[in-house]
């Protein structure tokens, strides 16, 4: 009798649980709508260091269709490549340049500069300034 009862007891917990699991997933549901109808600016700002020799290994993450704004700033004339993307800019010295784009395309992708003078070799890869991560929602 006493083990009945203690069954019973245990299984209208379990369905306590589970019906709060259920009301949580719709809540986080609800709030993932709110947030893919309003994509979120991730913002960054990279400075190019002096010295090409010790490149920033710094890897910069977002999640697929969110808004980048990377900010670039250089004691030095030279262009910033984000060949993947197809996006580059001229960067003058004192003079932040900005790159706006969305991630709409996943992966890891390198962020180069160019130091002025190199820029003309096409296809010459430049040591990454930063890392670019895209991650699927
Ligand atoms: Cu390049």
């Amino acid at each position: 009798m006493m083990k009945n009862a203690g069954r019973i007891a245990e299984t209208s917990f379990c369905s306590r649980i589970a019906a709060s699991v259920l009301l949580a997933s719709a809540l986080s549901s609800c709030l993932a709508s709110a947030v893919a109808a309003e994509p979120s600016v991730k913002r960054f700002e990279l400075s190019v260091p002096q010295s090409t020799a010790a490149p920033q290994a710094r890897v910069l993450r977002v999640e697929k269709d969110d808004r980048v704004q990377l900010i670039i700033t250089s004691e030095a004339a030279g262009e910033i490549h984000f060949h993947a993307y197809r996006i580059d800019a001229k960067v003058t010295p004192g003079v932040p340049a900005e790159l706006n784009f969305k991630a709409r395309a996943t992966g890891r992708f390198r962020i180069e500069w160019h130091p002025a003078g190199n820029a003309a070799k096409k296809g010459h890869h430049a040591p990454p300034l930063a890392t670019l991560e895209v991650r699927p929602k």
